[in-house]
């Protein structure tokens, strides 16, 4: 499904959720835009028992001249409705009737009646939806610098200016976009009301802190998700606190922001944790993430809950420094490596010898510097790594045909000279394992986090099912080997 399949509609109503953010009214106003370059015409509009009045929204709408109207009794029938930033039938967005319904939206999918839905839970912001699916139509939203303005603004404010983001594809909007600074500094500087500065001190106030983990727990009044960001973020600066969780619960969700500073709790992690079953971790990354839970999943105050989940988050995990482990090997089974075929790619192909550049990954950015002898791996679960000449040739055989694969996001590589991307496909050829690997692993009845002998700060979290893996001949070299990959990779010897 594309934009352009809904050019073909007459009447056309963009409507994002009631009491609208930054991401909702860049949203609406790029549809609106791509309607417009295409000669269609479109109305965007929010509806609710609140008008806008947060100044940097204001602004916003002012300055970057975003054509939202605010029509709380619209009683028309449109015979195409698209909602933005939400889900048509959710609660915090007003019914409105229409022929057709699509659904453009970032937040956990719910069961839709829509038509037409583009839910991608994993991006930052609506805004990058929109600005991916206006760009898939050979448009940009460049050619509008305001427009360009409000996009950025949309997922600045959705992930806490930026620090929550972690989707190559939100990075690929934030570095394309050419934007008008001077707003974008305006709306910065009126973010927060004075109620809200209180609402932040009252919060701290109440802080409630847990010894035994170092975690801190702030619960603040419903007030803007970014408040909660301001809040987690400054509490963390306190000496003993390792991880703190800030939230409020509204009528409509309970928004939580984490950040640590602990190597042995991963925000994005936590978030995860938090709120699996219940709504969904927001994105993010190590050091800071967000999620949302929906009140209709809850069973107990959201404070309840979290104080739970955070309590038994700590309780279940064992954790395994590779470095200074020995792991009984007679519980363990041995196992023999399935030779692979795997992909590679030679850099200096891509670019010349010397050149720096910015590898970008589902799994993160890499900036490095082309040498003679640098190759990217592309594993059989499609995760990308550098690799030198050497140690490729130790381990696998060049077979040299052309190597394809799916993505969810196709690694590319920037010129960081030039700024010039490639796409790392093209480049792609087949190698193949030698040699046999023997291995000792047995699948995990409880949930682990491992620190191997070459990551000191960053773990691996293994859940029960998945293996856990020592190579025969290094007892310190530990992995985790996910289930469902077991037996592709494996066979019992
Ligand atoms: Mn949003």
């Amino acid at each position: 499904m594309q934009l352009k399949d809904l050019l073909k509609y007459e009447n056309i109503v963009i409507q994002c959720h009631d009491n609208p953010d930054a991401d909702a009214l860049a949203s609406g106003y790029a549809l609106k835009w791509y309607f417009e370059q295409n000669k269609v015409k479109a109305r965007f509009i929010y509806r609710g028992r609140n008008e806008i009045k947060k100044s940097n929204l204001l602004i916003m709408i002012k300055e970057l001249e975003v054509p939202v109207e605010y029509a709380p009794d619209f009683d028309e029938v449109p015979d195409l409705l698209i909602t933005v930033d939400c889900q048509y039938g959710q609660k915090n967005v007003t019914m409105t009737q229409a022929k057709k319904i699509a659904v453009i939206d970032h937040h956990i999918k719910s069961n839709t009646v829509a038509g037409f839905s583009w839910v991608r839970s994993d991006l930052g912001s609506c805004s990058t939806i929109c600005w991916d699916m206006i760009k898939e139509e050979g448009f940009d939203p460049n050619n509008n610098r305001l427009l360009a303005t409000a996009l950025f603004y949309g997922l600045f404010s959705d992930t806490n200016k930026l620090s929550e983001v972690s989707h190559p594809l939100d990075r690929d909007m934030m570095d394309s976009l050419v934007i008008n600074k001077g707003v974008i500094m305006e709306m910065v500087n009126s973010n927060i009301s004075l109620d809200e500065l209180q609402i932040t001190g009252k919060a701290i106030i109440n802080y409630e802190y847990h010894k035994g983990n170092k975690t801190l727990v702030i619960e603040a009044e419903a007030c803007d998700p970014c408040i909660l960001g301001v809040i987690s973020d400054f509490a963390l600066e306190t000496e003993n606190v390792d991880v703190c969780v800030a939230f409020y619960e509204s009528p409509y969700e309970v928004k939580f922001s984490v950040r640590s500073c602990s190597k042995e709790v991963h925000a994005d992690e936590l978030a995860a944790f938090l709120a699996d079953g219940l709504g969904g971790g927001g994105g993010g990354h190590m050091l800071k993430a967000g999620g949302t839970m929906l009140p209709e999943y809850l069973t107990k105050s959201a404070k309840e809950t979290i104080d739970e989940r955070l309590a038994k988050y700590y309780e279940i995990y064992l954790v395994i420094y590779a470095k200074n482990t020995k792991l009984n090997l007679s519980k363990m089974k041995p196992y023999e490596k399935i030779n692979q075929t795997l992909g590679t790619v030679k850099l200096s192909e891509v670019f010349p010898i010397g050149t720096p550049i910015n590898i970008r990954t589902l799994e993160g950015d890499v900036d490095t510097v082309i040498t003679k002898d640098a190759y990217l791996m592309i594993g059989v679960e499609g995760e990308v790594y550098p690799i030198d000449e050497k140690k490729l040739l130790s381990s696998y055989q060049m077979t040299n045909f052309v190597f394809t694969r799916e993505f969810e996001y196709e690694p590319r590589i920037k010129n960081l000279q030039t700024n010039e991307v490639k796409l790392v496909m093209p480049f792609a050829k087949t190698v193949r394992t030698i040699g046999t690997s023997i291995i000792f692993a047995k699948p995990l009845d409880q949930p682990v986090k491992l620190f191997t002998a070459w990551t000191e700060d960053k773990y691996y979290s293994g859940q029960v099912g998945d293996y856990l893996a020592v190579r025969a001949d290094d007892e310190h070299d530990i992995y985790i080997i996910k289930e469902r990959v077991f037996d592709k990779f494996y066979k019992a010897r």
